[in-house]
């Protein structure tokens, strides 16, 4: 019998991948019982099912780059560098959060880190993707801003607007259109004239393409390669990633408009098993040290919890802060 073909990553990478991933899926999963219990209230979007996308792009990027993104961001903003205790005091409206407990779930920001946003305007991160685009070419730096956005988003106007300039002035943005499907509870093709979304690009003449977003290792390769291109030179670009959303459209939408066999065909592609079978064939893990893993996963997004829940409150006197840039 032939030889397994050996993967061109190497294990650190592959289990790095793999425990991020693992991490967001138990970070959502946390978020969401803390919403049923009423630790929260408001909006909250989960990323469950979609997490190859956030660290297959992810691991292609600098830390100089720059990332946007629309509601369903609380791992996208971890992934980005912010302290996931601060993503989750931030939820629960605590003054250790990203943005001193007044964003929550739809508004993670870092300036630090560069994660600009968290936008709860379906389509509003797109053209402020485009404005920072423009500050970086216009400093002559060689960083780009990824822009995610989702399926429904892509019928906005704005979406199309900030398209043509990104295209007429050669911005370097990578608009990522993590497509999971579904706005809220409709079905795309419902609603969108074209069956791969990333065709829209023609009407702009910009470079587009398509990618599994089930696959971590495929949305890794597939990015750093758009990415290093972008770099040598700005041009925009328009990814479609194929992707799933596990549960409803928020935490409180019991997601009735889908059939039981839909989720389940899209789980046996599940990102996180898929990897668990790469990582276990190529000998770097076994069935224990998964289990392990899981463990000590949990473990942290327990204390985490316990952070955000001692964490104090914002002051009322908080309210005069941050209406205005410093
Ligand atoms: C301009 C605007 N219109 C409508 C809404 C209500 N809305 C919130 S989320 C959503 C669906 C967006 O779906 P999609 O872009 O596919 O993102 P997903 O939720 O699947 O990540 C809609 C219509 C909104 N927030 N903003
Ligand atoms: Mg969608």
């Amino acid at each position: 019998m032939a030889a397994e073909p050996k993967s061109k990553y190497e294990p650190a990478f592959l289990i790095s991948a793999y425990q991020d991933m693992l991490f967001y899926r138990r970070f959502e999963e946390r978020v969401n019982q803390a919403y049923q219990k009423g630790k929260f209230a408001g909006f909250c979007h989960l990323h469950i099912g979609q997490e190859a996308v956030c660290v297959g792009v992810q691991k292609a990027l600098r830390p100089t780059d720059y990332v946007i993104s629309g509601y369903r961001s609380h791992t996208q903003a971890i992934a980005k560098g912010i302290d996931p205790k601060a993503v989750l005091a931030e939820l629960f409206g605590k003054k250790a959060g990203a943005v001193g407990g007044k964003g929550g779930s739809m508004h993670m920001f870092s300036k630090e880190h560069r994660f600009l946003g968290g936008h709860g305007i379906v389509g509003g991160q797109c053209p402020i993707a485009a404005g920072v685009a423009f500050a970086i070419k216009y400093d002559e730096k060689d960083d780009i801003i990824v822009c995610y956005l989702g399926d429904g988003a892509t019928n906005q106007g704005q979406f199309f607007e900030a398209m043509n300039m990104a295209a007429t002035w050669n911005l370097p943005v990578l608009y990522i259109i993590e497509n999971n499907q579904y706005g809220m509870g409709t079905d795309y093709h419902r609603v969108t004239s074209v069956d791969r979304l990333s065709k829209r690009a023609l009407a702009f003449d910009m470079d587009h393409s398509e990618v599994d977003g089930m696959e971590v290792l495929k949305v890794h390769e597939h990015v750093s390669g758009i990415v290093a291109k972008m770099r040598k030179k700005p041009r925009p670009y328009l990814l479609e990633v194929l992707t799933y959303r596990y549960r409803g459209h928020s935490v409180s939408d019991p997601a009735a408009y889908r059939t039981k066999e839909e989720v389940a065909k899209f789980q046996q592609r599940d990102p996180i098993l898929q990897l668990a079978e790469i990582l276990k064939k190529q000998k770097i893990a076994t069935e224990d040290e998964l289990k392990a893993w899981d463990k000590a996963v949990k473990e942290r997004t327990a204390a985490i919890e316990d952070f955000a829940d001692a964490a104090p409150k914002p002051e009322v006197s908080d309210l005069w802060l941050h209406v205005l840039a410093d």
